[in-house]
């Protein structure tokens, strides 16, 4: 992959760093995307499925839903793209990664650090007392009932529908108007708050450089826009930073 030199000397001057990843960067793991075919589930669309609304209707079809994603992800693992981020994180200290995926796998490739806007699958919140539990898929099979309270659990994901945590966002935001640079990395921009993200990154002076099959809702935003598999493109991306 051939880059400019100006963009080679940006990737070594630039100290604050973030990466904002979607469904795309899981995707050569195995995981489905949201908006892809596979991105479908039964009958069902995940804007169905993932809501509030869904879940007080009939919460055990959305559990078995998250269920069928927590058995289905927790077979899979991290793909070059997922480490070629950690390795980043390594090289530049100023790095930050913002996630929207909630599978875990930044993670469990070695990133640090780390913001899950969308929260995680294998998280589970109270509606009751509140309280969160990293929750193990045989136990969940069994019952869905807080240990503490005995109300139900529910995936302490973010629905749709659902306000974000202040907290997160404003963090997120914080890290957003910093950044020298944005890898917006596998990402559709379906979902508003994200791209809200890569344009204030942008507004802030920010190079925003878009790695995805094909162009989004980022790629008015994006200087530099790298079309293709995010586990072929990002390591060898990373490997010019220094
Ligand atoms: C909010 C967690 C306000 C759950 C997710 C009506 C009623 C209520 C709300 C709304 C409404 N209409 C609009 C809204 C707002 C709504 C919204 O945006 N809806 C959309 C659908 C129109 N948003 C919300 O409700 C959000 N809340 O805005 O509150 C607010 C604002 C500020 C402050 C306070 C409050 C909450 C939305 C959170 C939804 N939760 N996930 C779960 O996972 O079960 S969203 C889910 O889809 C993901 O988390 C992800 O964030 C999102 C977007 O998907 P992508 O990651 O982009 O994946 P997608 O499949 O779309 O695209 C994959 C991309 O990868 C593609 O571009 C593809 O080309 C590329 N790709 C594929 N393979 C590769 C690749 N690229 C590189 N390499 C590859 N190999
Ligand atoms: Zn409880």
């Amino acid at each position: 992959m051939q880059i400019p030199s100006e963009l080679k000397e940006r990737l070594t001057s630039s100290k604050k760093i973030l990466a904002l990843t979607g469904a795309g960067i899981s995707a050569e793991s195995g995981v489905p995307t949201f908006r892809g075919k596979e991105g479908l589930w039964k009958e069902f669309r995940a804007e169905e499925l993932a809501t509030p609304q869904a879940f007080s209707r009939d919460p055990h079809l959305v559990w078995e839903w998250y269920l069928w994603r927590m058995d289905l992800i927790s077979t899979k693992s991290p793909n070059s793209a997922h480490y070629s981020l950690a390795e980043l994180e390594k090289k530049k200290s100023d790095f930050f990664l913002i996630t929207q995926n909630v599978d875990g796998l930044h993670a469990r490739s070695g990133s640090k650090k780390i913001i899950e806007i969308h929260g995680n699958i294998f998280r589970t919140k109270c509606t009751g007392c509140k309280k969160t539990f990293s929750s193990q898929i045989e136990e969940l099979k069994v019952s869905f009932k807080c240990k503490e309270c005995a109300s139900l659990l529910r995936p302490d994901v973010l629905w749709f529908g659902e306000t974000y945590n202040s907290e997160l966002l404003n963090e997120s935001i914080h890290l957003a108007e910093e950044a020298e640079i944005a890898l917006v990395i596998g990402t559709s921009g379906a979902v508003g708050i994200p791209v809200e993200l890569a344009r204030i990154a942008k507004s802030n002076g920010a190079l925003l450089i878009e790695i995805n099959l094909e162009k989004s809702a980022y790629s008015s935003l994006s200087d530099y826009f790298f079309p293709g598999k995010a586990g072929e493109i990002l390591p060898e991306l990373v490997s010019y930073f220094s």
